[in-house]
């Protein structure tokens, strides 16, 4: 399979925004090269490489201290380049991975020495083959001993299939993208008001307020995503963490430039003491057990 989306860009602009000292990117993603780390045959696309000297380059120039790198589904269940990346960031990078059942306590041990405090449940049709909740609860009762937490990503319109689900789990739970809603749809609809009010009862429930490059209609600098991405941190800001979400995988209308996403952060919260909960305090405690 070649290639089948557009590279990260090339030379994002400084951003006007100046990063709090010690800010945590986190959402983003290694890939390959595929020499070193081939990508999952199972996989849905095919990405560039994106290895881990090119996310710690972009982490020094937009102005961030550390990283929180996602498995994404072009590597499967092959955590190598996350775990390499992991440990070569020391301790200035965790980890977030996806695992089967048939996982080793061994192996889970090894990465948790490597920096995984997570791992991903995917639900999203486009990018996995569906697993059963049985087995996906099998994990979560395992990582849950080693106090790690439980990462979703699911389309807002399969929110309301999945609440029971996502109440069985014994973890903190992370939505990914603030569970994808459909921004032509309005804020007052039922799907981002199922997600909003899920969070307003479960206090478990925590989520990133990333992805406006995924989620706009607009396009950059994103501003019909805004007030969604508001409204969650004026209610829960405690429990709300931002990424850039670089290399973007799989994006097909356009690539966004790294700087503009950190322009965008002011505008979800302009308040210091929000951004300084949204981009250190949460991910520190979250990820790095502070
Ligand atoms: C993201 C979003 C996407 C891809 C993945 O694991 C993945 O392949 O997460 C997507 O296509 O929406 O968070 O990176």
């Amino acid at each position: 399979m070649d290639a089948d989306w557009i590279p990260f860009h090339q030379n994002p602009t400084k951003p006007r925004f100046v990063l709090p000292k010690g800010a945590v990117d986190a959402h983003c993603h290694v890939f390959g090269p595929a020499t070193e780390f081939p990508f999952a045959t199972e996989r849905k696309y095919t990405p560039c490489d994106a290895g881990k000297y090119k996310l710690f380059e972009l982490r020094d120039f937009l102005g961030f201290e550390r990283n929180v790198i996602v498995q994404a589904t072009c590597h499967g269940k092959d955590n190598s380049a996350l775990v390499d990346a992991c440990r070569a960031a020391g301790d200035m990078a965790r980890g977030v991975a996806s695992v089967g059942p048939d996982v080793t306590d061994k192996e889970l041990a090894e990465m948790h020495e490597a920096g995984v405090r997570a791992v991903r449940f995917n639900f999203v049709k486009r990018l996995v083959d569906a697993t059963p909740k049985d087995v996906f609860l099998g994990i979560a009762k395992r990582v849950a001993k080693l106090g790690w937490h439980i990462v979703v990503y699911f389309e807002a319109s399969d929110l309301e299939e999945l609440v029971p689900f996502l109440e069985s789990l014994p973890t903190i739970i992370v939505v990914d993208h603030m569970g994808r809603p459909d921004v032509t749809k309005g804020g007052d609809h039922p799907d981002f008001q199922r997600f909003v009010s899920l969070m307003g009862h479960n206090e478990n429930i925590w989520t990133k307020v990333t992805c406006p490059e995924r989620l706009t209609v607009a396009g950059p600098p994103y501003d019909d995503v805004v007030d969604y991405a508001a409204l969650i941190i004026e209610q829960f800001p405690d429990r709300v963490l931002w990424g850039t979400d670089w290399p973007h995988p799989n994006m097909k209308t356009h690539m966004p430039d790294d700087g503009t996403l950190v322009d965008y952060i002011p505008k979800i919260t302009d308040e210091q003491e929000t951004q300084q909960k949204l981009l250190i305090d949460n991910p520190m405690r979250l990820y790095w057990g502070q």
